[in-house]
C-alpha cells in the first residue's frame, strides 16, 4: 500500500516555497484545517443535534436569514482565527462589518481571513452538499496595530491563499498557494484530511452548465441566448445537447465542474443587478483556485481577480469553470 500524505504533512513539506516564510501561514492553513473538521463533525449529525438545524431567527447584513449552523461555523472558524494568533482580522458573509481582533496577540498576525462559513444555506437543512470558502492575504497595516478595512479590501490578485470544503458525500478540503490545486479528503476512521486529487487541473472545455435558470427572464438576453441557442442544442460531433446541473451550493457546484468541466454562471438580473454572489469570499478564493487549475472566472466582461474591491459585501455577476467554456458564454454578452 503507498504511503498516505496527511494535509498536515503536505503544508510542512510545502512550506518552503514561501518568501520569507516563518510558518505562520502554514499554522492558519492547518487551524483551517481542524476547524472544518469541527464543522463537518456538526454537519455530519446536524440532523440528530438539538438546535442544529432551522434558523436562527436573525438576518444578516444582505438580509438572508441566517440558519443555525452559519452561526455555529461562523463562530468556530473565528474563535480558531482569534486563537491562532496568524490572524489580526476577519471578515465574513454572517457579519455586518470586518471584525478587528482586539488582543495584543492577535494584532501581531500578519495575515486577514475572508470567509463564509457555510454556503449553500438553503442546502442545510435537506441533507445536500454545503461548503465552506475562504481567501487569506497579507494585512496592509502595519504588523502590531488594529487590522482595518483596507485590508479587506485587497483586489483577488493580492491572495496568498484560498480554498475551499465540500461537506459532500465525504469531505473534501482543497487549496491553494498560487503553486497549483491540491486536494484532501477527510478519513473519518483518523480524523486526518488525506491528499486525494494532487495537482488539480480543470478540462478545458466540457459538456455541464449550471445556472438558476429560474432567472433566465431576468437577465440580460445574451444569457438566454447562450443557454437556450447554445447549451440546449445538439452541437456538431455530440449526440446531446450540454447537462443541465445546479445544486445551488456554490462549493459543489464549482467543485464538480472543476473535475469534469463546465461552466457556472450566476449573472446580474433585474432582482439582483450586480448579482448575488459576493466578491470577496466567494468569487475570488474560488477564481485563485479556478485559474490555478487553467480555467478562467470573470464577470462576463472582465477578470474577477482583478477587481478593486469597493464594500464588504459587494456583489458581482459570475462566470466561472473551464476556459475555453466561460469565454464562449462571454462571447454571447453584448
Ligand atoms: P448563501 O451564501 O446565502 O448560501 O448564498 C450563496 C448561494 C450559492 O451557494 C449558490 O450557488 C447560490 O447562492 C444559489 O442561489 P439561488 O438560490 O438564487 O440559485
Ligand atoms: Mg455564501
Amino acid at each position: 500500500m503507498s504511503k498516505v500524505t496527511t494535509l498536515h504533512e503536505f503544508i510542512m513539506d510545502r512550506q518552503a516555497e514561501f518568501q520569507f516564510s516563518t510558518g505562520e501561514l502554514s499554522r492558519l492553513l492547518s487551524d483551517i484545517a481542524v476547524a472544518s473538521k469541527i464543522v463537518s463533525k456538526d454537519v455530519r449529525r446536524a440532523g440528530l443535534l438539538e438546535n442544529f438545524l432551522g434558523a436562527e431567527g436573525t438576518t444578516n447584513i444582505q438580509g438572508e436569514e441566517q440558519q443555525k449552523l452559519d452561526v455555529i461555523a461562523d463562530n468556530q472558524f473565528i474563535n480558531m482565527f482569534q486563537s491562532g494568533g496568524e490572524v489580526c482580522g476577519i471578515a465574513s458573509e454572517e457579519n455586518d462589518n470586518f471584525m478587528p481582533f482586539k488582543s495584543e496577540f492577535s494584532k501581531k498576525g500578519k495575515y486577514v481571513v475572508l470567509f463564509d462559513p457555510l454556503d449553500g444555506s438553503s442546502n442545510i437543512d435537506v441533507n445536500v452538499s454545503i461548503g465552506t470558502i475562504f481567501s487569506i492575504y497579507r494585512r496592509v497595516s502595519e504588523v502590531g496595530t488594529e487590522a482595518t478595512l483596507e485590508d479587506m479590501l485587497q483586489a483577488g490578485t493580492e491572495q496568498v491563499a484560498a480554498g475551499y470544503v465540500l461537506y459532500g458525500s465525504s469531505t473534501m478540503l482543497v487549496y491553494t498557494t498560487g503553486k497549483g490545486v491540491n486536494g484532501f479528503t477527510l478519513d473519518p476512521s483518523i480524523g486526518e484530511f488525506c491528499l486525494s486529487h494532487p495537482q488539480m487541473k480543470t478540462p478545458d472545455t466540457g459538456r455541464i452548465y449550471a445556472m438558476n435558470e429560474g432567472n433566465i427572464n431576468i437577465c440580460e438576453s445574451g444569457i438566454k441566448e447562450y443557454i437556450e441557442t447554445y447549451c440546449q442544442q445538439t452541437q456538431p460531433g455530440h449526440e446531446r445537447p450540454y447537462s443541465g446541473r445546479y445544486i445551488g451550493s456554490l462549493v459543489a457546484d464549482f467543485h464538480r465542474n472543476l473535475i469534469k468541466g463546465g461552466i457556472y454562471i450566476y449573472p446580474d438580473t433585474t432582482v439582483d443587478p450586480e448579482g448575488k454572489l459576493r466578491l470577496l469570499y466567494e468569487c475570488n478564493p474560488l477564481a485563485f483556485i479556478v485559474e490555478q487549475a487553467g480555467g478562467l472566472a470573470t464577470t462576463g466582461r472582465k477578470r474577477i481577480m482583478e477587481i478593486k474591491p469597493e464594500r464588504l459585501h459587494q456583489r458581482v455577476p459570475y462566470f466561472i469553470g473551464s476556459k475555453t467554456m466561460v469565454e464562449h458564454a462571454m462571447g454571447f454578452l453584448k
